[in-house]
């Protein structure tokens, strides 16, 4: 048996926070590439919750800087409170998105719960993008590209207060990996914080394993290691199916040893898997992929260490 807590995947059919529709097609196409069988068979206790519901996407222009505002926070509720019950349970959640804008909610319960029973939270974000934007400098509205900013108080009250009190993280709980795509009003604002970021060119110089090194340094057993996996974190070449491509991201053995390396700590408490987008996939493959890299994540290549 394994050592995880029993997991609930949580479908979040939503594109609400995107700047391309279709995201919402992505916890189906999960499921499709097997995500659930590969967990069991992992030999963990699965339950798979279906999906949250929400406001449908109107597909409208921005409005005082944010896309979808209402809708954006309604949807965050609602996975804000999705994920604070599986918590309650002892149970892991795993977010099945839709698009990123879910880890507002998702991570905002996930503090929540630790402040509750004293342990602490740090956040791993593999991403091409560092998701600190706001309404005064976004290029695009698109709330998918404002969680991070979300969650350290800068923001909408309605989102940077979804569970009440805000900042929900600090730089000492957040570490961003994979990053190659950051707006320029984003760059001075996430060197203003202090973000702790290993970027692509970070990453080419001293290499994965180094890297994760660093960002799994100081964990501790009263650790609770928070995932939240963009897709779009991968290079473009072995992950098509996503809507906002960059080049220049991790191959396929440099991101099975990420995962590899988040399983060998033993604290993954909760899973994002967001921003697939079946509309840009090839038969599946990225969602396939990402099933691929979950099974990584806990711990099926490390069977030659054990
Ligand atoms: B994702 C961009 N920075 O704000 C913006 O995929 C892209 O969740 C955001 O990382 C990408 O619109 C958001 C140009
Ligand atoms: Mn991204
Ligand atoms: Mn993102
Ligand atoms: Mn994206």
């Amino acid at each position: 048996m394994s050592n995880f807590l029993p997991v609930s995947l949580i479908g979040v059919p939503t594109d609400i926070g995107a700047g391309h529709r279709g995201a919402s097609m992505g916890p189906e196409a999960l499921r499709v590439a097997g995500l659930t069988a590969a967990l069991i068979d992992r030999g963990l206790d699965v339950i798979d919750r279906g999906n949250l519901s929400g406001p449908v996407n109107p597909w409208q222009p921005p409005y005082d800087g944010y896309r979808h505002l209402p809708e954006v926070i309604a949807w965050n509720r609602a996975v804000m409170l999705a994920v604070a019950a599986e918590l309650k349970l002892q149970r892991m959640p795993i977010m099945l998105g839709g698009d990123h804008c879910l880890a507002i909610g998702s991570i905002t319960a996930v503090a929540q719960h630790c402040r509750d029973i004293g342990k602490r939270l740090v956040v791993v974000w593999l991403d091409a993008h560092a998701d600190f934007n706001t309404s005064a400098i976004t290029p695009s509205g698109n709330i998918h590209g404002m969680p991070v900013a979300c969650l350290f108080g800068h923001g909408p009250d309605a989102l940077t207060r979804l569970g009440g009190s805000t900042p929900v993280l600090s730089t000492d709980q957040l570490r961003q990996v994979g990053i190659r795509s950051v707006d320029a009003g984003e760059k001075r604002l996430v060197k203003e914080v202090g973000l702790d970021i290993y970027d692509m060119r970070y990453i080419d110089e001293i290499g994965v394993k180094r890297s994760m090194e660093e960002v799994l340094s100081g964990l501790d057993k009263n650790t609770h290691l928070h995932l939240s996996f963009d897709v779009d974190f991968l290079d473009p070449a072995i992950a098509p199916g996503v809507g906002t491509t960059v080049p220049g991201g991790p191959n396929y053995r440099e991101a099975q040893l990420v995962m590899e390396m988040i399983a060998d700590t033993g604290l993954l408490g909760s899973l994002d898997i967001v921003e697939l987008n079946p509309a840009f996939d090839v038969h599946n493959q990225t969602a396939a992929l990402a099933v691929d890299l979950v099974e990584s994540l806990f711990g099926k290549s490390t069977l030659m260490r054990e």
